[in-house]
């Protein structure tokens, strides 16, 4: 027997509670939450590695309807995070709506009930609409390399990371020097007993403007909510100016290159370091990383950046193309997610039996990244082009909600029975933003970077200011769907 709602959310990060608070506060109730992990939190639940904290302002990133005038620092740890989520989840009704443990296997929409049926983990659910808020950095990327499954010491993702495992004092491989790893470097460098830092491509990192909040000013911030929204307002206008940079004025660019290279030269002085950590492409191609403390790990005694090729992985260590082996107790893949490939990895079937991953061969495409043709009622929240390079993605999730909100009281007071975005639309808005990517710095910076899929399409990013992306998503526009009664 299936179990019936109204509204089935798939995910219990912040996505899929955002969704699900907007849900409450318009009255509506007949909702299920399902996430396959035990408990909410999402990529702040799975990324729990050493050193993980929030490159993006607290004040900004979290729920704009929802203030935490008590941030320990500018940017919060995640078990800080992770405490605001459950806070949230508990303020507004969320716990008796979580489904946890509950693997989302498929989904199907029915054309003649109008209803889609998500099979799961626990049984059938049905719901008019399906909102997937799986989240786009959820499946991580487990590298190709030979002999990986041959290693006999310790090996886990960074987004898996085995707390029953004690570092100290061990040799250890970290592999990959993106936005995980060089939180993770830090914090574990000077516990472990020899670092190998496996680098393939390194990445521009800026100094990280970070500090603790200081006592007055979290009691200021409680008793003068106005004032935490203007350090918010000053916070979002000033991650907006680097928009500007990445999309239409690289010139803002080169003054961040300038920057970062002071950075190197400031806490590096060996030159052959110095040479290894400096990226050959241009600064905001690949996420742009904030740290205080990366570039001073690598310059410790017992850390060793190797930027030679991993050949293969043997039973006790690693061998680079130059035939040098390293023999370590674990390696920690810092490798990353699989963001470019699709939102979800079961098969979502709309009408006809299209499958989502079929429609999507050539690269995900949604309009608004919201709504999918030929998937009705289904809403995807963090769906392609709504990634940012440069400010909150709760931002750009509180737009996308807003949206699928207005389409859902539509349906209500006009008794749609589906909402289906026209196949029309949809391409010419995709046509138009991948025109809008093509001269962005992220397309022309000369780097290869996990927001572009197998064919080098962008799939990932919304090419503009998230106040543009907040306009677009304000208004429910029926002409623009197919509307079935
Ligand atoms: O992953 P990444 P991440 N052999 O894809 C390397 C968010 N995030 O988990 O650049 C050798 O950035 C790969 O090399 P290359 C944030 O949006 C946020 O670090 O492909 N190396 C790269 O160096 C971020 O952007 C926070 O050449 C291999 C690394 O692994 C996103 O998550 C914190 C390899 C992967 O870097 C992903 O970050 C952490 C191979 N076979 C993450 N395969 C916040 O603070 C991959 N690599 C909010």
């Amino acid at each position: 027997m299936s179990k019936e709602y109204d509204y089935v959310i798939l995910g219990a990060g912040f996505a899929g509670m955002c969704m699900a608070i907007k849900l409450k506060e318009a009255g509506f109730h007949n909702f299920v939450i399902l996430e396959r992990d035990k408990d909410l939190g999402g990529t702040w639940l799975a990324n729990s590695y050493p050193g993980a904290a929030c490159d993006v302002q607290s004040h900004l990133y979290s729920y704009s309807f929802e203030p935490k005038p008590d941030w320990s620092r500018m940017f919060g740890p995640q078990l800080e995070i992770w405490g605001y989520m459950t806070h949230c989840a508990r303020k507004y009704g969320l716990y008796p709506h979580f489904q946890f443990e509950t693997v989302v296997n498929g989904a199907t929409f029915n054309e003649q009930s109008g209803k889609w049926t998500i099979n799961t983990s626990k049984g059938d659910y049905t719901a008019t609409v399906f909102v997937s808020c799986s989240g786009g950095l959820s499946q991580p990327a487990m590298p190709d390399i030979k002999g990986l499954q041959d290693f006999k010491g310790k090996l886990f993702h960074s987004a898996r990371w085995d707390h029953s495992y004690d570092l100290k004092d061990k040799t250890v491989a970290v592999i990959g020097t993106g936005a995980s790893a060089i939180q993770i470097v830090p914090t574990i460098a000077p516990t472990v007993k020899q670092l190998f830092l496996y680098q393939r491509t390194p990445a521009w990192i800026l100094p990280k403007p970070d500090r603790a909040m200081k006592g007055f000013e979290k009691k200021m911030f409680a008793t003068m909510p106005f004032m935490q929204r203007l350090l918010r307002g000053m916070l979002y206008w000033r991650n907006e100016l680097f928009a500007i940079g990445f999309v239409s004025k690289p010139g803002i660019m080169k003054l961040a290159q300038k920057m970062a290279t002071r950075h190197i030269n400031a806490v590096i002085k060996d030159e052959t370091l110095r040479k290894k950590v400096t990226p050959a492409y241009k600064v905001g191609c690949k996420r742009i990383l904030l740290s205080n403390e990366y570039y001073q790990a690598l310059t410790r005694a017992n850390v060793e950046v190797i930027t030679d090729s991993i050949k293969e992985v043997t039973s006790n260590g690693i061998v680079t193309a130059n035939g040098e082996e390293r023999k370590m107790d674990a390696i920690i893949l810092a490798t990353g997610f699989h963001a470019a490939d699709g939102v979800v990895p079961f098969a979502i079937k709309g009408t006809n039996g299209l499958d989502l991953n079929e429609a999507w061969k050539n690269g995900a495409e949604a309009y608004l990244g919201t709504s999918v043709s030929g998937f009705p009622n289904l809403f995807l929240i963090v769906g392609p082009n709504t990634g940012l390079g440069h400010s909150s993605m709760i931002l750009m999730i509180e737009a996308q909600v807003h949206y699928a909100m207005e389409a859902i009281r539509q349906m209500k007071l006009n008794k749609w029975k589906a909402v289906d975005v026209k196949p029309e639309v949809q391409k010419d808005y995709n046509a138009d933003i991948q025109e809008q990517l093509s001269h962005t710095i992220w397309q022309t910076g000369g780097c290869v970077s996990w927001y572009q899929d197998k064919n080098g399409k962008n799939v990932t990013l919304w090419p503009g200011h998230t106040f543009t992306f907040m306009k677009r998503t304000k208004t429910f526009e029926p002409d623009k769907y197919i509307l079935a009664k």
